[in-house]
């Protein structure tokens, strides 16, 4: 096994090293500064949970992806332990190895590790490489489908899935941001109004980096672009993003102010971390607070994160702000939340991102009937989603 994954790995370029046991790596634990280690679960006296134990003891931990023909509760039990340890546990590949699929997993990983250059991403705003991904946002109060946010997504032939924490900090630096930001709003725009067509009507909230805000011409290209596309400001939400990075405060203020009289909603995006916080929330116009992530993963059963979300939700009330949480995972969060006066939510608990095909396809079986209902339980909707 160690001859053939090695040969295999190092045909395709990459340097590889091998051990034969544990023993051989406790005398020489350097040898674990590695970006991935291919572990076989049966090694001799030892098992792959005494490497992932070795692993735990070093400061920069590598990936794992655990070889096995073991029994298959014992492998998944090294996989929950080695996640436990925050180890980025990759997967199980059964024996006999099916090389394809290590070199996906390998090929992956790798395109995952490069860095992404602003010529990268021209040539991908020019392949169209980039889409949209919308996930729904839902009144908590009523269950209804109130609208969705608009997701960048870059699909790469070569790199694959591109996530956006990878590109958008790149493209906010070498301004491409801004090119980029109107290549989506135009593909949210022409969705909208194909949406509209056939009868279903969302608002939709784009993310804006406060570089794109500060072009000059920013309002009436917007209006241009609505116009060609017969959609109403009253039917968009921009989410304002990374609020520190706001250069030019006084023209930021008079641009939100333009838009929300407008019809606009503005939403301060991320709020209560480093990014977003109450300077901004008191210096420029906003009319929805989202409420980070951050907060809303441990908002059950942590009184911290409870009282900072009530904290929130009061402050925005008073302040005459919507508020919506992200990042809704289970029935119990999205509970909490609607009691304490949250108005909308968003999250997996409801749907993940999802490109138009699967969305058109969970609003027929989901979001139109939690639509159609008025004040629908809970209860009900939990049945409908799962
Ligand atoms: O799924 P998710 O990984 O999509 O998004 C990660 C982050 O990237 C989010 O915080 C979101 O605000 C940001 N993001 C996603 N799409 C866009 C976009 O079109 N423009 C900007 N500026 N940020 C975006
Ligand atoms: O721009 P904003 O920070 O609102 O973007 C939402 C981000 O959060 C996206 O990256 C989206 O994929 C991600 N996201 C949406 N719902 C959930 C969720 O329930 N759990 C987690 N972990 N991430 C989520
Ligand atoms: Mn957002």
């Amino acid at each position: 096994m160690l001859l053939l994954v090695s040969t295999l790995l190092s045909r395709q370029g990459h340097d590889v090293d091998t051990a034969e046991s544990l023993d051989e790596l406790e005398l020489d634990p350097d040898r674990l500064n590695v970006d991935l280690v291919i572990l076989d679960y049966r090694l001799g006296r030892s098992t792959g949970l005494d490497v992932i134990r070795l692993l735990m003891t070093r400061s920069a931990l590598p990936q794992v992806i655990l070889l096995s023909a073991a029994d298959r509760s014992s492998v998944l039990g090294a996989v929950e332990f080695g996640r436990s340890c925050g180890i980025k546990m990759l997967g199980v590949l059964e024996k006999p190895l099916d090389a394809n699929a290590l070199l996906r997993v390998v090929n992956q990983l790798q395109s995952s590790f490069q860095t992404i250059s602003s010529g990268d991403i021209r040539e991908a705003m020019n392949s169209s490489h980039f889409l949209l991904a919308y996930q729904p946002k839902l009144c908590l109060e009523t269950g209804r489908l109130t609208g969705v946010e608009a997701l960048a997504r870059w699909h790469d032939p070569e790199l694959g899935l591109v996530a956006p924490d990878r590109f958008i900090t790149t493209a906010e630096k070498d301004g491409q941001i801004i090119p980029l930001t109107w290549q989506l709003i135009e593909l949210a725009l022409v969705q909208q109004s194909r949406w509209r067509q056939s009868g279903i009507h969302l608002n939709m909230a784009i993310n804006l980096s406060p570089a794109v805000l500060e072009t000059s011409d920013f309002i009436p290209q917007l209006m241009r672009r609505l116009a060609a596309y017969a959609v109403s400001p009253e039917s968009i939400t921009l989410e304002l993003t990374e609020t520190h990075g706001i250069r030019d405060m006084d023209k930021t203020i008079i641009t939100l102010k333009h838009l929300r009289d407008q019809g606009f909603t503005i939403a301060i995006d991320d709020f209560g971390t480093g990014n977003a916080s109450m300077l901004q929330l008191y210096r420029l116009p906003f009319n929805q607070l989202k409420i980070d992530r951050a907060f809303v993963t441990d908002c059950v059963g942590d009184d911290r994160a409870q009282s900072i979300i009530l904290m929130v939700v009061d402050l925005a009330s008073r302040l005459g702000l919507s508020v919506i949480a992200e990042g809704i995972e289970t029935l119990e969060q999205a509970h909490h939340l609607k009691q304490v006066g949250c108005d909308s939510g968003q999250g997996y608990f409801f749907s993940r991102p999802m490109y138009t095909d699967r969305f058109e396809a969970w609003y027929e079986n989901f979001g139109k009937k939690i639509t159609d209902m008025e004040g629908v339980s809970w209860h009900t909707l939990q049945q409908v989603i799962q």
